[in-house]
């Protein structure tokens, strides 16, 4: 846990040992003779491993560090609690599944396919239950999304707090979905009984003890949900809800129920706690925000940054970041380097999809002076990601969730990246 409060001694060291060779660029000049090029090196004198050695293949034993991590101090225990991706060290925008953060209320749960049951019920013509082989006999689609916790950068609101994009940002993952859309499982249980639609909600809960009960609008339920049960092409992962779970796209995370079991067609919204003293924001007159669904457009850095400090010295730079809206499409990303008074439009990966994480890269070159790095997102309705006073003008300062503000890392002159803020 060295990264969380200050920049490690390691990475200072680092830099310094190679300014001292003078590598100004990219690569070096093939002159000096390098050992690793000229002597027969292990790797080459012997065999290497056969093909069944890992018949599931894990990251590389270097790779080790790339792994969630919680922050011990933030819940009381680790069933129900948090633990967050290591954006620092990913790169592109899918997340596998093994390091995808976790968050459940009562623990995850061993859920065989053979018992798993989901029972549509309420206001509808008939109402069913579906084995897990059923799910599968409907028409299925694959769509990429993004989810993220409305606590996502919670931490950050009355300053800034932890010193990693791990743990600032990485309570979001995206991933490959593939699932039945909801809209074909209520029609197969007929929402004639339902009357107009448009009142209407869907109450969603899981099997777990916890059953994380939401309301969702039929509105919504009709029209991107999905009940998933592959991610990344390969079933869930245990701790992401297998065998079924729900994908409410662009929403906040806890509406997306794992384990579903039931799904209830109902004429008024349940209030259930998940809604109301929770994932709820009080303003400063008592009063609170609520049916806060989407994630609004967001972005941050992820290299350079507390986790990923600047190595090589000045030249050329990567600066690297995500940046997605729950309402559809990242257009654009700008990065400043200097607190948000001049910036640069960055480069997207690709093209992003629609309500999922979008990569973008600012190709630069850096002198070595210290940088006050931030990036600034815009979605395709035209929205721009705030600035953290911004932020606090609308909502006040008691709020928790749905912190999407501009976030800064100041970089010193040797490279080493902290979480501060500018508002
Ligand atoms: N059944 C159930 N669904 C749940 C939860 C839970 O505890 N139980 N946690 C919710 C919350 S708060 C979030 S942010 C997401 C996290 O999904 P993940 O664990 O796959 O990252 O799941 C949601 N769905
Ligand atoms: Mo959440």
């Amino acid at each position: 846990m060295d990264y969380l409060f200050k920049p490690s001694r390691r990475a200072l060291l680092g830099s310094g040992a190679f300014a001292a060779l003078g590598i100004a660029t990219g690569g070096a000049l093939a002159r000096d003779p390098d050992p690793l090029i000229t002597e027969l090196q292990d790797w080459a004198s012997i065999t290497g491993a056969g093909v069944d050695e890992t018949p599931y293949g894990l990251p590389i034993s270097f790779e080790s560090d790339v792994v969630r991590r919680n922050v011990e101090w933030l819940t009381a225990s680790p069933i129900s609690s948090i633990n967050f991706t290591p954006i620092h060290a990913l790169d592109g925008t899918i997340t596998p599944q093994g390091c995808a953060f976790e968050r459940h209320h009562s623990g995850a749960i061993e859920l065989r396919k053979e018992d798993y049951r989901l029972m549509i019920n309420g206001l509808v013509d008939k109402p069913l239950v579906f084995s897990y082989e059923d799910i599968e006999r409907f028409p299925r689609e694959n769509h990429v999304y993004f989810c993220e916790c409305a606590a996502n950068t919670g931490m950050e609101w009355a300053g800034a707090q932890l010193n990693g994009v791990q743990f600032t940002h990485g309570m979001i993952h995206n991933m490959e979905y593939t699932g039945v859309p909801l809209r074909t499982l209520l029609n197969e249980a007929g929402l004639g009984a339902a009357g107009d639609l448009k009142d209407k909600w869907v109450y969603v809960e899981g099997a777990d003890a916890s059953s994380n009960g939401r309301s969702i609008p039929m509105e919504k339920a009709l029209d991107d949900v999905l009940v998933a049960f592959k991610a990344n092409g390969e079933a869930l992962r245990m701790e992401h809800g297998y065998p079924v779970r729900l994908v409410v796209p662009g929403w906040e995370g806890n509406m997306w129920v794992k384990w579903i079991r039931r799904i209830e067609v109902i004429d008024v919204a349940v209030e259930s706690r998940e809604e109301t003293s929770k994932y709820t924001d009080v303003y400063e007159d008592g009063t609170a925000r609520k049916w806060t669904w989407v994630m609004d457009a967001k972005s941050v850095i992820t290299s350079p940054s507390p986790q990923m400090p600047i190595s090589h010295g000045n030249g050329p730079l990567v600066i690297s970041g995500l940046a997605w809206s729950g309402h559809g499409q990242i257009r654009r990303v700008d990065v400043s380097k200097d607190g948000g008074i001049t910036w640069e439009t960055a480069r997207l990966g690709k093209q992003g999809d629609t309500k999922a994480l979008t990569r973008f890269y600012l190709d630069t070159e850096w002198d070595g002076s210290p940088m006050l790095l931030q990036s600034r997102a815009m979605d395709d309705t035209g929205y721009v990601q705030p600035t953290k006073d911004q932020l606090r003008e609308m909502r006040g300062e008691n709020a928790v969730y749905h912190n999407n503000c501009i976030q800064t890392w100041y970089v010193n002159a040797e490279g080493v990246a902290e979480n501060v803020e500018v508002s």
